[in-house]
């Protein structure tokens, strides 16, 4: 799936000719030509440092996305959501494993990746910083977040960079069933009694506006855009991204009879473009830098793994000495 790139612990040498404008020339005109790059081919610096931001910060968010949902296994309301909520969230920390693997070919070790996490100095996706406060909010997630990931993957799937591309196709139909879980959940409260529709309604409500943000900031405000639709990394803008997500699962929600809590939110019928509220875009740069409701909470729990972890990692490593398990 890799391509046979760099696995190890250590840096690897990066090619001296990484900026030559003629190797650049046919790189571009491979990508050009729908060609996969695959990481023993020549590529240049800027394509491997951006794709290993973006990888990197997909790995991290998939990681840190399990641990909302996580908190609600031994809550979910019956067995067979048990099941369900514990065979996604293995898949979403699965997710994390594959993209790992991804970008550790382009030169990068796991170990640096999640030292970068865990000390603060990695972005991971805004949404993951809000608190999933009733079973409702687990719905929306698995509905509504799942959609907004799956629109945004099956996008970066047909890019050029080909470890990447065939880690989100598997993921992809992982996602899919991801979906029809949420769905399934969110109309089971939406059908349901009262106070289940309220509890699902104000799920909706403080789930938007991070939702609103998942793809990221305005054309205008994106700096990575034009670069990375350039080497076809990132196959659709942010704003295109994000109206293919209105257009499909905003009639869904409406169809329950539940509302979402904008009140410019509606569908041009001239541009065919959704028009909105933009949501405080503040707000998400101060989330994603680290000062959002949960973040300090999510790293926490992160680092404490890492630590209480340790000795499994090192008992592989070192497969013939002898290893005290801790706490047993
Ligand atoms: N959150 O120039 P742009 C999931 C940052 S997986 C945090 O527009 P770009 C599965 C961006 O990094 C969800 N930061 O950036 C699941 C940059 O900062 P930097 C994650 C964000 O790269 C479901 C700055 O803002 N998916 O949900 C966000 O061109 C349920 C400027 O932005 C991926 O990572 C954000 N939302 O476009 C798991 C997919 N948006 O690095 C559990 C791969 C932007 O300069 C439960 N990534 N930023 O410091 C992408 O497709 C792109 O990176 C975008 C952003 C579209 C996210």
């Amino acid at each position: 799936m890799y391509g046979g790139g760099y696995i190890g612990p250590d840096e690897p040498k990066l090619q001296d000719d990484q900026d030559d404008p003629a190797k650049l020339a046919i790189f571009e005109a491979r990508i050009e030509a729908g060609e996969k790059i695959e990481p023993n081919d020549w590529m240049p610096a800027g394509y491997r440092k951006q794709l290993i931001r973006m990888i990197e910060q997909h790995a991290h968010s998939e990681i840190i996305g399990a641990l909302p949902e996580g908190t609600w296994i031994t809550r979910a309301p019956s067995l067979k959501r048990k099941l369900a909520l514990l065979a996604k969230v293995q898949d979403e920390v699965g997710h994390g494993q594959l993209l790992y693997a991804a970008a550790e070919t382009l030169g990068k070790s796991r170990e640096a990746m999640i030292n970068d996490l865990i000390n603060g100095k990695s972005k991971y996706s805004n949404v993951f910083n809000y608190p999933a406060e009733t079973w409702a909010d687990i719905a929306v997630i698995g509905f509504l977040v799942d959609a907004a990931a799956i629109v945004n993957q099956i996008s970066n799937s047909k890019g050029s960079y080909g470890p990447y591309c065939r880690a989100l196709e598997r993921i992809c139909y992982e996602e899919a069933f991801h979906l029809k879980q949420g769905h399934d959940a969110v109309v089971a409260l939406a059908t349901g009694t009262p106070s289940q529709r309220e509890m699902v309604q104000a799920a909706l409500n403080r789930w938007w506006p991070p939702l609103m943000m998942f793809f990221g900031p305005p054309d205008k405000m994106s700096s990575h855009t034009e670069k990375l639709m350039k080497w076809k990394v990132k196959m659709a803008s942010n704003e295109h991204m994000k109206q293919e997500f209105l257009d499909t699962y905003v009639p869904k929600v409406f169809e329950l009879g539940l509302t979402l809590p904008d009140p410019n939110l509606k569908k041009n019928n001239e541009t065919g473009k959704w028009e909105y509220t933009e949501p405080d875009w503040d707000e998400f740069m101060r989330v994603i830098n680290g000062d959002g409701p949960c973040n300090k909470e999510r790293l926490a729990v992160r680092r404490w793994a890492e630590e209480n972890g340790r000795w499994v990692r090192e008992a592989l490593i070192k497969k013939d000495e002898k290893h005290a398990i801790p706490l047993a």
